[in-house]
């Protein structure tokens, strides 16, 4: 199976922890596209969904799923979203799609984070992938002094040639170099800094269930 056959497998099976008559919450990235357009196929089962980023509001539009904003919600029984990496524990590094910081805010409002990735997500220990964070602009040069300190190099994510800018009109620095060991202490740490929008570690905001798209099927991880 390819990738993203395994994308599209566990993008299916995530519509079986859709509660109908409910209103979804939704994140961000090609898995995510996945479930976008098997969730399609429940549209008269469901109220819509809450989005966690322009691009999956203009998806889910598209296909005539309406779509609340979070401030229309008190809570959700479930979000579903991807993973750049996640450990055995359910903590996750995301914002590979620069929506980490409206991802946390929809998972925030949820019962259950169901998380959909193929296999090539799960690691032993995060910081593998060059972890996202958002930043306040005129932050990101401090901050990306405090990474080097933890032996981290920080770069500013460019698109088209310049800094890219987030929904919420912020930069993303993408940090190298680091060993999260304690993904708790580590996130509660850097969100700290002045400047830091959103850290891409989501282990306050774990994974309740990670749906694996493997070659042998769908593995079903519990938290
Ligand atoms: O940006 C994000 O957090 C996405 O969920 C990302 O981590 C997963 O994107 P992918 O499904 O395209 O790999």
């Amino acid at each position: 199976l390819t990738q993203d056959e395994l994308k599209a497998l566990v993008g299916q099976a995530a519509l079986q922890y859709v509660v109908p008559g409910e209103i979804v919450g939704v994140g961000t990235g090609s898995t995510v596209n996945k479930f976008i357009d098997a969730l399609a196929s429940m549209k008269g089962d469901i109220k819509g969904a809450v989005s966690s980023s322009v691009a999956s509001t203009e998806r889910l539009k598209a296909l005539g799923i309406p779509v609340f904003d979070a401030n229309e919600v008190e809570s959700l029984s479930v979000y579903i979203d991807g993973a750049d990496e996640i450990d055995g524990q359910g903590h996750m590094v995301k914002g590979g799609g620069a929506a980490l910081t409206r991802e946390k805010i929809v998972a925030a409002l949820a019962g259950r984070f169901v998380c959909i990735a193929d296999e090539s997500k799960l690691v032993p220990a995060l910081g593998k992938f060059p972890l996202p964070v958002e930043v306040i602009p005129m932050a990101a040069a401090h901050i990306a002094r405090r990474f080097a300190a933890l032996g981290g190099k920080a770069t500013i994510r460019q698109k088209d040639g310049q800094p890219l800018v987030t929904d919420n009109g912020q930069h993303i620095l993408d940090v190298t170099g680091l060993s999260i060991t304690d993904p708790l202490a580590f996130e509660s740490d850097v969100n700290q800094w002045p400047g830091v929008v959103t850290v891409g570690v989501f282990a306050h905001q774990k994974a309740s269930v990670c749906l694996l798209g493997t070659a042998q099927g769908v593995k079903t991880l519990s938290y």
